[in-house]
Parts: structure tokens; C-alpha cells; sequence
């Protein structure tokens, strides 16, 4: 990757902007770029930027989730909750991987976000006070994840989009658990009930946050869409997920905490109320419920983690000296 970058910047003015047509050509046609492609400087800042802050928001997701571990109400509900946060650790060093294959590094990636410099979901600075918000978080915030990434399968970069494949497949399995969950609880004693609803009513509108800013105020959209990094706006993924999300609500009983939802006949789809557009600046700018608190968690388990990367190392130096 250093070469294919040092290559372009000796290229002249003209063929830097042949190599940037060849490049958009490839795109329309809906062929992948690769690693070892020649790729505009902005294209690969962008799709480092992405894929880094998604890493990001697998890896820091695992702790409202990891919260509930030792105190999930049965064995079969603490061994799927575990499977899950482990996937999501996986999820994570799939895309750290793919974000390195475009030049980046895993130790700068990990100091941006420690910095704040990167950003991660503004989801995960929510706390997960009851046990329905396990189900709340696999519900809504996989379902969400989920209807972002079923687009980002058709990303235009080859690495991101084939790791989205079976982050989908995992993700599908964590959405069902969630709601499952929730239909259980939906199932049971008027205080169950209670709680689905709290939950719901607490993870409804930071879930609809997740897709970003309106497409009007979506800084890196037009760039994006364009190198088809994003298949859909943020509106667009919005708008589905709730189109899909109120009809499984009716299913189980809960009620949307959102008096503006109706069925639009002329639009075939939900209006709903106006997000908080103040709250969602003030927790991806670190000022959320558990920024500080989620940070602090990451930079210690990174901290008490030396010796592990240590350890592989010291292993992959030694396979190279007798390989
Ligand atoms: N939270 O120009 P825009 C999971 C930032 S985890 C925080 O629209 P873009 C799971 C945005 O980064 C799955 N920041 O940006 C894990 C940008 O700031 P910078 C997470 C947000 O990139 C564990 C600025 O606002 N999924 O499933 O075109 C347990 C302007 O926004 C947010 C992904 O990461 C936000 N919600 O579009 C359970 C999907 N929204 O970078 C579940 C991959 C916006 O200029 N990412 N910002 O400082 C994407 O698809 C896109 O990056 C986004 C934003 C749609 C999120």
C-alpha cells in the first residue's frame, strides 16, 4: 500500500486525473477496489475513517452488553449473551483488518479513539440498567446495525464488503435473540411488561441516531455516495428500519414512544417525530451518559492487554527467525 500511495504522488496533474477517472469508471461499473489498486488519497482516508470508527463501535459496544454477563437470569441466557459479545469482539478485529489492508495501523487507530479524535456509536454511551435492555440492545441496535450493513455488503471497497457478509450473518442471530427477549418478557407479569417497554422507551431514539445526521447535514455523504462507499443515505436506512421495526413492535405489544408515528399511505411509509438533534451532538462529542466511563474501561483493558500483544510478538518474531 505504501508503494501504491508513493506511486500516486509522482504522478503529473494529468495523470493523476486519468488514474481518478479509471478509478470512478471502476466504481460505476460495480467492480471492487482492492488492497493493491490505485485509490484517490481522499477515498482511502475516508474509507479508513469508516471502517476505524465501525471497529470502534463493535469493540466498545461489548461492554453495555458485557454489563449483563454475570447477572443474565439463566445459564442458556449467559451463554448466548457471552457467544454474542464475543462476536462482536470478532466483528471488531475483522474490520481493524480491513482498515489496515488500505495502510492504516492498529496502534494509531487505538490512540485516535482513545484521544476522542475517532468516534465510535453514539448508541453505546447509553447504560443498560435492566436485563430487557439485553433484549432492547439485540432488538434495536443489532436491527439497526444490520439494515446499515446489509448495504454496506455492496460498499465499494473489497475488503469492507466481504467482511460485512458474515458480520450480517452474526448480526441476524444477535437481532433475533433481542427480540426474542423482548417477546418473552412481553409474555410475561405486568412488571415484565414494564420493563420491555422502559427498555424500549430508552433505546428507541438513540437507536434511530445511529444512522447520523440528516442526509442535508451529512458531512461525508456526497463523497461517499459517489465512490459508493454508502450504498443509502442515512435517511434512506432510517426510514427503513423503522418501517420494519413498528411492525414488530404491534407483533409483541409495544408501544412506540413516538406520538408523531403514523402510516403515511401516500409515502408507503412511517413519518415519525424529529430526533434530538442536540443530544445526539452532545454524545458523539464525548458528553453522553457513559463517554467517560466507556473510555476509561477501553483504555484500561488495553493497557492490562500489553502483554498479550507483547506475547504474539515476541511469538511472530521467533516463527520468522526459524521459518
Ligand atoms: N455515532 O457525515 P456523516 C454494532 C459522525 S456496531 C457517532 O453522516 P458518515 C453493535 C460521523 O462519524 C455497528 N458518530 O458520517 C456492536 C461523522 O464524524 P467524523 C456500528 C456518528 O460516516 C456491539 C459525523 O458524525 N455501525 O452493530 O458518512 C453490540 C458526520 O456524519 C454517528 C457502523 O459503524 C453516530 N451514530 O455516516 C451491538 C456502520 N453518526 O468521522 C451492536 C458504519 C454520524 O467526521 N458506518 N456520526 O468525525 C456508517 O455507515 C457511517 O459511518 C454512518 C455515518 C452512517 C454511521
Amino acid at each position: 500500500m505504501e508503494r501504491v500511495r508513493h506511486m500516486s504522488n509522482q504522478l503529473s496533474t494529468e495523470q493523476l486525473a486519468q488514474a481518478e477517472q479509471r478509478f470512478q469508471a471502476k466504481i460505476d461499473a460495480e467492480e471492487k477496489i482492492e488492497p493493491g489498486d490505485w485509490m484517490p488519497e481522499a477515498y482511502r482516508r475516508n474509507l479508513i475513517r469508516q471502517i476505524s470508527q465501525h471497529a470502534h463501535s463493535e469493540v466498545i459496544g461489548m461492554q453495555p452488553e458485557g454489563n449483563w454477563i454475570t447477572r443474565a437470569p439463566t445459564l442458556n441466557r449467559k451463554a448466548v449473551l457471552l457467544a454474542k459479545v464475543q462476536d462482536e469482539g470478532g466483528h471488531g478485529l475483522y474490520l481493524y483488518s480491513a482498515a489496515e489492508t488500505l495502510g492504516a495501523d492498529r496502534q494509531t487507530m487505538i490512540e485516535a479513539l482513545h484521544k476522542g479524535v475517532a468516534k465510535y456509536a453514539s448508541i453505546f454511551n447509553y447504560p443498560s440498567l435492566t436485563w430487557a435492555d439485553i433484549g432492547a440492545i439485540g432488538w434495536l441496535v443489532d436491527g439497526a446495525a444490520i439494515v446499515n450493513q446489509i448495504s454496506l455488503q455492496r460498499t465499494s471497497y473489497g475488503p469492507y464488503a466481504r467482511s460485512m457478509v458474515r458480520i450480517c450473518k452474526e448480526e441476524s442471530f444477535h437481532q433475533r435473540q433481542g427480540y426474542q427477549i423482548m417477546t418473552l418478557l412481553m409474555k410475561g407479569s405486568d412488571e415484565q411488561r414494564q420493563m420491555a417497554q422502559d427498555a424500549f422507551n430508552r433505546f428507541w431514539w438513540p437507536s434511530l441516531m445511529m444512522f447520523g445526521p440528516h442526509d442535508a447535514e451529512s458531512a461525508h455523504s456526497a463523497s461517499s455516495m459517489k465512490w459508493k462507499i454508502k450504498r443509502q443515505s442515512n435517511d434512506e436506512l432510517r426510514q427503513k428500519f423503522v418501517d420494519q421495526t413498528v411492525r414488530q413492535a404491534e407483533v409483541i405489544g409495544i408501544t412506540i414512544p413516538d406520538p408523531k408515528l403514523a402510516w403515511n399511505e401516500e409515502t408507503g411509509h412511517y413519518d415519525f417525530g424529529e430526533i434530538d438533534w442536540e443530544e445526539f451532538q452532545r454524545v458523539i462529542s464525548g458528553d453522553g451518559p457513559c463517554n467517560r466511563q466507556r473510555m476509561q474501561n477501553h483504555i484500561r483493558a488495553h493497557a492490562e492487554g500489553a502483554w498479550v500483544r507483547e506475547a504474539v510478538a515476541a511469538y511472530e518474531s521467533k516463527q520468522i527467525g526459524t521459518g
